[in-house]
């Protein structure tokens, strides 16, 4: 019989060999003809499934508040620079993409396993968040430079409105803000943010849609799709900031001496 060669590459989430490309099995014009959203497609091509239309609608909702945060947050900064440097497009972006991190915007992921591995094992806040600072590690989803307790994020109060009026069960969301209330009062930087909203509120839609079996949500978790979102996300910001800076021919950007702590370094001789 014949013998097929082996590929070297598997796919499984889109096929562009007949008439019209495919995400996961859903051909193009469907797509474009039932009305799907981005929250769709990225359902399709990420989780490869059609996902209920409030699951999508949250993932566009995640997508539209995480688009910019403004000029002065890292992945801004950078790609404002670059662009301010002469650079292209792609080249702004990525100066831009590549802040986001533990500590910017890519969080969600550590925050959704956390917050996790502490519910299921039935940890209180304050067992949770002791455990965390015994081992050094800052509570992922915590803490903000600019918000505070008495003047919250309202990307997390409009997220969680959402989750509140269409999700199922909410219960991750609800374990993240008593922890919250625990970090509060230690200190009033220490609010849930928007990347522990978001980790917490797609840990309650993975579990509460009846979409995911338990392996694929610990899969997912584990590999870690949801910084993706806030990757997505603030591309349009980063975009943005680009054409801003070049539409107004800023120059090339220095930082000025004053802000900056000159000293030298004193070496002692033991
Ligand atoms: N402390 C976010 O820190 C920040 C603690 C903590 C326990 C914590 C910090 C942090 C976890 C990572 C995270 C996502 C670096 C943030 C985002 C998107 C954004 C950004 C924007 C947008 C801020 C002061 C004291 C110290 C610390 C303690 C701080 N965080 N303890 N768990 N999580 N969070 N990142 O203000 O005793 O004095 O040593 O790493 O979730 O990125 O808008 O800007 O849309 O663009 O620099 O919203 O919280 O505070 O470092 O001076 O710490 O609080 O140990 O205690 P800060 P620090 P001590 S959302």
């Amino acid at each position: 019989g014949k013998v097929r060669a082996p590929t070297h590459i598997i796919s499984t989430i889109s096929d562009d060999r007949g008439e019209e490309p495919c995400y996961a099995g859903v051909p193009m014009s469907s797509i474009v003809e039932q009305g799907y959203g981005v929250g769709d497609v990225i359902s399709l091509l990420w989780f490869k499934r059609s996902l209920p239309r409030y699951c999508t609608h949250f993932i566009e909702i995640c997508i539209m508040l995480c688009a910019d945060h403004g000029p002065c947050v890292s992945g801004a900064h950078n790609t404002i620079v670059t662009a301010r440097a002469g650079k292209d497009l792609v080249s702004s972006l990525v100066s831009g993409l590549l802040t986001i991190g533990p500590r910017f915007g890519g969080a969600i992921d550590d925050a959704a396993r956390y917050f996790k591995d502490a519910y299921d094992r039935g940890l209180t806040p304050y067992e949770f968040v002791e455990s965390m600072k015994k081992k050094g590690i800052r509570v992922p989803g915590i803490g903000h430079r600019i918000k505070r307790g008495d003047n919250r994020d309202k990307r997390v109060e409009l997220l969680q409105q959402f989750a509140h009026t269409h999700f199922p069960s909410v219960k991750y969301m609800e374990y993240a803000v008593q922890v919250e209330t625990y970090t509060l009062s230690k200190a009033n930087n220490l609010v849930l943010n928007v990347d522990g909203a978001i980790g917490s509120l797609f840990l309650d839609l993975l579990a509460g849609s009846g979409m995911f079996s338990k392996q694929e949500i610990d899969e997912i978790v584990g590999i870690g799709y949801l910084n993706g979102l806030f990757v997505l996300a603030r591309s349009i910001g980063l975009i943005g900031h680009t054409f801003d800076q070049k539409r107004l021919k800023q120059p090339l950007y220095r930082h000025p001496w004053e802000d900056v702590l000159y000293t030298k370094l004193v070496f002692c001789r033991g």
